[in-house]
Formats: C-alpha cells, structure tokens, sequence
C-alpha cells in the first residue's frame, strides 16, 4: 500500500472555476481538471494542491490577497465570500452610458484595497458618448477616487486599450469587478484577444446588463498573464475589514489629522478640520455620511462575528479556557 516518495508529490494548480462542489483547477502541467472541494474552502484564483488520486482539492496555499464581500444572508447569519484571490490589481469597472454612481465606486474601492490589490478604475463605452459627456462622469467619479488611476476606453474599437498594457504583466492576476453589463467580458475578450467569455446585451431603457456572467472565471492571457472576470455585482456589500476604509477616504481621514482632538467625532467638537472642510466647500458632506455608513455596515460585521464566536464557545468549543478569557 505504501506508495513511494515519487507518487507522494501532489499535483498543484489554480482554481479558474467553481461549480457546486466541483473546482476546476488549471495544473502547473497545462492540464485541466476538475475535482472536489470538500472540507476545504476554495476561491477562484486559489492556489491548490490536489490529492495523488486527482480527485479532491488536499490543500489551498496562503492567500496573498482576496477580495471578500458579505454574501447574501443565510438564515440570520452573514457569510462571506471569497470574491477573487491572490490577485495583484482590481479594474473596477463602470460604464460611461451611466450616470455616475459614486456611493457604489466608494464601496468598491473599499473592497478592493481590503483586498490587499491595487485599484484601478476603468471607464467603458468611450465610443457611444460624447467628449463632453465623458468628461462629466469622469469628474464626479475622480473625488472619490483618491489617488487611484482612472482610465478611459472601449472594449469594442479598442480606444484607449494600450493604457493597460502597464498593469499586464507576465504572472500578474487582474481581477475585474462591477455591475452587470458595464462591459466587464468584453474587457477581457479585448485583453486576452478571443472571444474567451460570453457577452451580452444591455437592456436600451437603463442600460442594465442580464447578467451574462454567472461564475467567477480565471483567465490566462497569452502573456503569462492572468484575467478574472466575475458576475456583475448587484450590491457591493462589505464585510470586515483591515484599512479598506482609511484608504478609500483618505481624504477625510487627512483632515482629521488636524482636528483638536484625536477622537474628534467630526460633528460639533471645536476645531474640527473635517467640519471647517465641509463649510468651505472643500468636503462634500456627504463623503463624511458615506464614511460612517461604511464604518458602520463593518462594525455590525464585526460585531456579528464577535458574538457568533461567543456563542461557539458556549456551545464548547475546545478553546483552553486561558484562551477564552484573554479574549
Ligand atoms: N459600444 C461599446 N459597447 C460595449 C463596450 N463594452 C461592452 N459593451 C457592450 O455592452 C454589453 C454588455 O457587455 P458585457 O461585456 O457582457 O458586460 P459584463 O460587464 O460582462 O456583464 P455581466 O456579465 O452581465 O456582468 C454588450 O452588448 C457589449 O457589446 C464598449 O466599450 N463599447
Ligand atoms: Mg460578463
Ligand atoms: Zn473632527
């Protein structure tokens, strides 16, 4: 029974797709295969280890980033889901033939530099607006975009293409987030240079896409590097986080910086910078509002999980009780 040392090596891969239960991994080999993952949670863009037998997923390796939002609510819980991982940047896409939506690109900013990658915002349909027009939506979208590039283009004439060809590089994984119909696959047909993933149409009365996308799918560019596109999100919900916050609204938190008291609530404390800011016109209001609902959205998160684990232990878990008590 003893196998020897030579069959004992595990086959290693990345996970492209999920399917019910069934991952299927791009092998360092250039195989494809498709196996279980049971008792092991997976993500598109793992990096995977399969067991000698090809039938399982043995063991996913330290993630270096992932993109994790708040999954619908099952029953009164919050789950999470691994959105993407160990990716290097995020286009967050948004579609030029819309109406700005900066309360959406704020949270998914947030998102993205939880996830540990670097945003970039991509703005598509350059070819169905006016300069005019474009410039427009590019300006609203760029005062909550704080330092985080943001280029304009079309999937279809190519326009403005070859401002991506920096972010390309061999290795690299790019994942690609937004709303659905805002052109994320056609992006990425453009990139990789075939028709890699289906496209659909946008509805003409809103310009909302049918969401054509279903399941999160990695891509490999011819370069080496690697493209995940994903379904169109209805609701970029978000779940805890690390400094995602503090980075998407760096520019209140700078101004805070210089408030009187370092816990200064930013509401009717004296020498308030945030305050000042907002009387003067150079902080919307309501980038302070859209910031404590965030922060609050991730408290109650916190919170939940905070009580879910005390609950656990209720219930005895096999914490040492030392353990239990320091925390
Ligand atoms: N003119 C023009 N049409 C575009 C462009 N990008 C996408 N489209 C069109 O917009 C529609 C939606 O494109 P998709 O690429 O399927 O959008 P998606 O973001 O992948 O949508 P989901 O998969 O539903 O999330 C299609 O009819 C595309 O042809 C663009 O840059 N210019
Ligand atoms: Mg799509
Ligand atoms: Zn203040």
């Amino acid at each position: 029974m003893n196998s020897g040392a030579h069959d004992d090596v595990m086959p290693q891969g990345r996970v492209v797709r999920l399917d019910r239960g069934w991952s299927t991994i791009l092998l360092t080999s250039g195989d494809s295969v498709r196996v279980r993952n049971i008792g092991v949670e997976v993500a598109v863009g793992d990096e995977v280890n399969i067991s000698s037998d090809m039938e399982r997923v043995q063991s996913v390796n330290a993630r270096r980033s992932a993109l994790i939002r708040r999954a619908s609510f099952e029953g009164a819980r919050a789950q999470r889901q691994i959105v993407a991982s160990n990716i290097d940047t995020v286009f967050l896409v948004h579609s030029l033939t819309s109406p700005p939506n900066e309360r959406r690109l704020e949270r998914e900013l947030v998102l993205a530099f939880d996830s540990g990658a670097n945003p970039v915002i991509i703005l598509t349909k350059i070819d169905c607006v006016d300069s005019d027009a474009a410039k427009n939506v590019h300006n609203v979208l760029a005062t909550v975009a704080i330092g985080v590039p943001i280029h304009m283009l079309s999937g279809i004439t190519r326009e403005g293409m070859d401002q991506l060809s920096g972010y390309i590089s061999d290795g690299a994984t790019i994942a690609v987030l937004g709303a659905s119909g805002v052109g994320k696959s056609t992006l990425v047909n453009a990139l990789v240079g075939h028709e890699a993933q289906e496209v659909g149409d946008v509805r003409e009365s809103d310009q909302r896409g049918r969401h054509t996308t279903v399941a999160a799918q990695l891509v490999q560019l011819p370069s080496g590097g690697w493209l995940l596109d994903t379904p169109g999100l209805r609701a970029v919900n978000l779940w805890t986080s690390g400094h995602g916050i503090e980075r998407a609204f760096k520019d209140v938190f700078d101004l805070s910086e210089t408030c009187k008291f370092r816990d200064c609530k930013h509401s009717d404390e004296p020498g308030c910078a945030v305050q000042a800011a907002i009387e003067n016109g150079s902080l919307p209001q309501i980038r302070l509002e859209s910031m404590r609902r965030l922060v609050a959205e991730e408290a109650s998160i916190e919170e939940e999980q905070r009580d879910r684990e005390k609950s656990f232990d209720r219930r005895g878990s096999r914490r040492p009780a030392e353990n239990r008590r320091r925390s």
